[in-house]
Order: C-alpha cells, then sequence, then structure tokens
C-alpha cells in the first residue's frame, strides 16, 4: 500500500470518527483498498453509535404463499410457471394453519413473500391479511416485496397509495427487502429483466414510508455486478433514506448459485461478505440497523458479521423459506432455537436483545 492510498484511508477514518458522511467516491474506495481489520474497526465504531452493544433479533417465521411467478430473473431457483413440475400454491386455510402453528412458538412476526402469481388481486391478499389479523390480533405482519405489491395493484388497477392504505387498514404492518436487487438499469436488464423496475421500487417504498409502514431494503450482491454498482444501490437507498427515513433495516443479500442461470458464475468468498457488510454499514450512516440473514451464510459467518457491523440477526424458530434452501444456503433446515442465537451474540462480547418488528426491545439477555 503506498504513501498515497494511506492518507485516503486515514481521511475517511476522521470523516467517520467525526460522524461525518463519506462520498461515493471514499465507499469505492474502502471496496477497492481497504483492509478487512480496518473495515472491521470503523464498520463497528458506526454500529457501536447506532446501537450500542446491542444485537437484535426476533421470534419469526417464514410463509411462502406460492412459488408460481410470472418473472424470469436469472438467478431465481425457486420460482415455476402454472402447472410446472415443482410448483406450489398454498390455500388460504393453508395459511391460517400456518399462522396457528406458529402460535404455540411464541412467534411476533410472520414474513410472508413469494411468487408473482398472475391470477392473484389485491382483493385476495388484503383478505390474507385480514383473516392473519382476526386470527392472531397482536401477530406483525410482515409482507409482500415492492415487486409483488406492484404486480397486485396494477391487476387490481389501483394506485400504489390506495393499495397500500388497503392492505395497512388490513392489518399490514411492515414490508420486506425483497427485490430490490441492484439498481442499476443495465444490470437489471440482464439478471431480472421483465421485472419491477428499480425507480418503482423505490417510489413504492417512498410511499410505504409516507402511508407510514415501516420497510427493509436489500441488495442482491455477488454475481454479474463491479463495485461501481454496489455504491449506485448504497447511494439511491441512502438518498430515500434521507427523504422520509422510513427504512428500518438494510440486508445484504449474497448471491447463492445452485439450480439457478447464473450458477456458472460461482459465489464470492467469505472475505468479500464480511467486507461488503463493513462498507454498507459504513455508508449508510442514516439507516439505524445492518442485518444478517443467517439461514443464507450460515451460523459461522453470521457471527463473524457482528464484527463488521451487522447489529440485527434475523431467523429464529424455524426458518422455513425455500429461497436459499433451492439456491445452494449452507443449512438446507435452518433452525436456531434462542439459546443458539444468545451464545452466538455473546461469544462476539455483543449483548442480545430480542425485538419485535419496530426493534422495540422485548426481553435483554
Ligand atoms: O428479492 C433470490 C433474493 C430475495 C437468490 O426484509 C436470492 O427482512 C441469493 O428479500 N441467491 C427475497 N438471493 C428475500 C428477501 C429477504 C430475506 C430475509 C429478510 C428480508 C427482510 C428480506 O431473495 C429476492 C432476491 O434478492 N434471492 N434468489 C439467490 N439465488
Ligand atoms: Fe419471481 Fe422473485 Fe424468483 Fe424473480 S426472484 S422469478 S420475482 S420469485
Amino acid at each position: 500500500m503506498t504513501g498515497i492510498l494511506d492518507k485516503r484511508l486515514k481521511d475517511i477514518e476522521q470523516t467517520v470518527s467525526e460522524g461525518r458522511r463519506i462520498s461515493s467516491e471514499d465507499g469505492l474506495y474502502l471496496y477497492e483498498n481497504a483492509e478487512l481489520g480496518y473495515l472491521s474497526r470503523l464498520a463497528c465504531l458506526v454500529k457501536e453509535r447506532k446501537s450500542g452493544k446491542h444485537v437484535y433479533f426476533n421470534h419469526n417465521f417464514h410463509i411462502e404463499p406460492t412459488n408460481i411467478c410470472i418473472h424470469s430473473c436469472k438467478f431465481c431457483s425457486y420460482s415455476r410457471k402454472v402447472n410446472q413440475e415443482g410448483a406450489w400454491e398454498m390455500s388460504l386455510e393453508d395459511i391460517l394453519k400456518e399462522i396457528n402453528k406458529f402460535r404455540d412458538l411464541k412467534a411476533t412476526e410472520v414474513h410472508i413473500v413469494g411468487g408473482v402469481h398472475p391470477h392473484r388481486t389485491l382483493d385476495y391478499y388484503e383478505d390474507m391479511i385480514r383473516q392473519i389479523r382476526a386470527l392472531n390480533p397482536t401477530l406483525f405482519i410482515k409482507a409482500f416485496t415492492a415487486v409483488e405489491l406492484d404486480f397486485m395493484f396494477r391487476k387490481s388497477q389501483v394506485s400504489v397509495e390506495e393499495g397500500l392504505s388497503r392492505l395497512k387498514k388490513a392489518g399490514l404492518d411492515a414490508i420486506p427487502g425483497g427485490g430490490a436487487e441492484l439498481f442499476d438499469e443495465e444490470l437489471r436488464k440482464m439478471i431480472c429483466p421483465d421485472k419491477t423496475g428499480s425507480e418503482l421500487w423505490l417510489s413504492i417504498h417512498e410511499t410505504a414510508h409516507k402511508v407510514g409502514i415501516p420497510t427493509n431494503a436489500t441488495m442482491l450482491y455477488g454475481h454479474i455486478e463491479k463495485y461501481e454498482h454496489r455504491i449506485d444501490h448504497l447511494n439511491r437507498l441512502r438518498l430515500l433514506q434521507d427523504r422520509t427515513g422510513g427504512f428500518q433495516v438494510f440486508i445484504p443479500l449474497k448471491y447463492r448459485k445452485e439450480n439457478n442461470a447464473l450458477g456458472i458464475i460461482g459465489e464470492v468468498s467469505t472475505i468479500e461478505d464480511l467486507r461488503n457488510y463493513a462498507v454498507s454499514r459504513i455508508y449508510l450512516d442514516n439507516f439505524p440497523h445492518l442485518k444478517a440473514y443467517w439461514p443464507m451464510i450460515g451460523k459461522e459467518i453470521a457471527g463473524l458479521s457482528l464484527s463488521f457491523g451487522v447489529d440485527d440477526l434475523d431467523g429464529t424458530i424455524e426458518d422455513t423459506t425455500r429461497i436459499y434452501s433451492m439456491a445452494g444456503a449452507e443449512d438446507q433446515n435452518p433452525a436456531m432455537t434462542t439459546e443458539g442465537l444468545v451464545t452466538l451474540i455473546r461469544s462476539s462480547g455483543l449483548e442480545p436483545v430480542e425485538r419485535d418488528t419496530l426493534y422495540n426491545t422485548l426481553k435483554s439477555y
């Protein structure tokens, strides 16, 4: 490393230490030049400022009503067309049975996402949310990516604002971060050409914030993108968050290669995962939380991510999502007990906190 490089990294360190925002050029420089130890130190500094020694987790479970999808994303291992082998559709009765099953396990949140089914309208999803709410009035309902919302609103010919207001009234509490992928339009044409565009994804989240629904944001990384694309993605999120403050958490999603059309390109290393958590934490100075989704990266890397700015671990009780198990996730039957999570967090010298969907503390350990 040359003296000039050192100087630039020192300047970035000073900017972060003083609580100032780094530029996109700085972010790119970190991706390209910073060492792992440096990134860990700076990301932990930002994390501590946001949430002290706390690391959050919640008791949630997933329901995937269907894997039938009108889209054909190149990285997707899970979607099927109507009548194709391997396609599934849950009835509303099945969904309500799942809701009841997890009541006994003291889950506080259900996360509902699936394929974009060609026949489902807003009325159908509104009814689904209403019935879940009636069955379990205290369960937080986090449901439907902006991509699913885009289709259901267009199919039912309602505006985004009207559709979101109706779902909120039915009982929707929060919107997950899926479907963002990478915002660069040229890259999107290559990996998910027919899907909801970036500006629409962002504007659906902006409208959600406007009507009082908090949302999450993701970034699918580690495939054909360059660091510039990641910075562009983070920048668009940071700008929107400046306007609304409605994002709760950022969740980097590592591309997994099994059973999908992009598989030949392979996967990035664990070191790259950790570097990506750290740069995201440092760059997104206005996001309160950074989440590692352990069913995707595995428990060990999730533990390491706590030294790279992560303050939220997703996935307890029994993780039922098939998006990752079908794409080659470490753990094909992911499950972690509360004790397992608490031990993982404590072994990093941090303090486990069980939270609800809105990051209110339910219990400190
Ligand atoms: O949008 C699909 C991703 C997302 C693959 O908001 C893949 O709390 C890696 O968004 N390799 C859906 N990723 C899941 C999601 C999510 C997960 C956990 C928590 C939250 C939250 C949101 O899964 C999709 C896409 O980006 N995905 N295929 C794959 N092969
Ligand atoms: Fe459909 Fe989502 Fe898979 Fe894309 S990633 S094909 S939108 S299920």
